[in-house]
C-alpha cells in the first residue's frame, strides 16, 4: 500500500497532475487523486516525508529529465511537471523539517540586474529544492548590491544566477566581481544559467559552473559539492 502511493505520486508528477480536476498528459484522468491530494493522504497514513521527496518526487523528476532530454517533453510539459514538485514541496515542508531531514545545501538564485526572465531560474528553484537543496529565491532584476547583502546575511553554498538578455549577461560578471570586492567570492560557489550564457562565458567571467537546463543545474551542483 504504501509502496502503492509512492508510485501513483511518482506516475502523477510525470503526468504533470496538480489535483484531482487535472486531465494528465495522456489524458483520461480527471477524477483520479492528482500529485496534491495524494501527498497529503500519504503524510496522513503516516508516511515518512523523506521517502515521498526521494522515492516520489526525485525519481519522477529524473524521468521528466530523461523525456525533456529525448525530446518527448517540452517546456510546458517540464513546467508542468515541476510545478506539481513545487506543490508538494509546499505540503511537505514543515513536515520535512520536523523529520529532521537536512538539505543537502544552501542555493540562493537571482535572476540579474536590468532582466525580468524568471520562468527558467523558477524551474531550476522547484528543481533543486526536489533535488533535496534549501532554495532562497531572490527574485529577478536583482544588483549585485543587492545579491552580495543577502550572501553576506544568508551564507549559501551555492549561487546560481540566471540572465536571458545578452545585454543582461555582463551584470554577471558584475556580481561576480562585487562578491570578490566584498570579500565573499571564496565563501560561495557561483553558477549560471540563461540561455544566452554558456560554459565558456562562464570560465570567462570567473563563475564556478554553469548549467545548461534545471537537471543539469543539479548535477552541476553535486559535482560542485563533491570537489568540495
Ligand atoms: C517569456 C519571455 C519574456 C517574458 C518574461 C516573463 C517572465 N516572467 O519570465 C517577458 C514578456 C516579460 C519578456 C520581456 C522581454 N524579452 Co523576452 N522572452 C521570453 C521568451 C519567449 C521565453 C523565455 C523563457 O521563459 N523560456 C523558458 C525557460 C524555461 O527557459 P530558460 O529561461 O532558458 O531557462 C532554462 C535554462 O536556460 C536554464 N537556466 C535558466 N536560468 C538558470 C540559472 C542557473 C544557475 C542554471 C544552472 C540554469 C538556468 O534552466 C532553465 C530551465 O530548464 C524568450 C524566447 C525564447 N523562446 O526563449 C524571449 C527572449 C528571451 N526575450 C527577449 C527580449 C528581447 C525581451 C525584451 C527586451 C523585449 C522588449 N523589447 O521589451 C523584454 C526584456 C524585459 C527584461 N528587462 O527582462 C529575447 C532576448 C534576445 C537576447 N538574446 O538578448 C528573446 C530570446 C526573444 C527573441 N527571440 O528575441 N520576455
Amino acid at each position: 500500500m504504501t509502496d502503492d502511493i509512492v508510485e501513483q505520486i511518482k506516475q502523477n508528477v510525470i503526468q504533470g497532475r496538480m489535483d484531482e480536476e487535472d486531465e494528465g498528459f495522456e489524458g483520461g484522468m480527471v477524477g483520479q487523486p492528482g500529485v496534491k491530494e495524494l501527498v497529503q493522504q500519504a503524510l496522513d497514513e503516516g508516511m515518512d516525508p523523506r521517502l515521498i521527496v526521494i522515492e516520489g518526487l526525485t525519481e519522477a523528476m529524473k524521468i521528466v529529465g530523461g523525456k525533456f532530454e529525448a525530446k518527448d517533453y517540452f517546456i510546458p510539459d517540464m513546467l508542468a511537471s515541476a510545478e506539481t514538485v513545487g506543490a508538494a514541496m509546499d505540503i511537505l515542508a514543515p513536515h520535512l523539517a520536523r523529520s529532521g531531514m537536512t538539505p543537502k545545501g544552501k542555493v540562493m538564485m537571482a535572476t540579474v540586474k536590468g532582466d525580468l526572465h524568471d520562468i527558467g531560474k523558477n524551474i531550476v528553484c522547484i528543481i533543486l529544492k526536489g533535488a533535496g537543496y534549501e532554495v532562497k529565491d531572490l527574485g529577478a532584476d536583482v544588483t549585485p548590491e543587492q545579491i552580495v547583502a543577502r550572501v553576506r546575511e544568508e551564507r549559501p553554498d551555492f549561487l546560481g544566477l540566471s540572465a536571458l538578455l545578452t545585454t543582461t549577461m555582463r551584470a554577471m560578471k558584475e556580481t561576480i566581481h562585487s562578491l570578490a570586492e566584498a570579500g565573499l567570492r571564496d565563501k560561495v560557489k557561483v553558477i549560471i544559467g540563461g540561455a544566452p550564457t554558456s560554459a565558456e562565458f562562464a570560465t570567462e567571467i570567473g563563475a564556478d559552473g554553469y548549467g545548461e537546463d534545471a537537471f543539469d543545474a543539479v548535477r552541476v551542483v553535486e559535482q560542485l559539492q563533491q570537489k568540495g
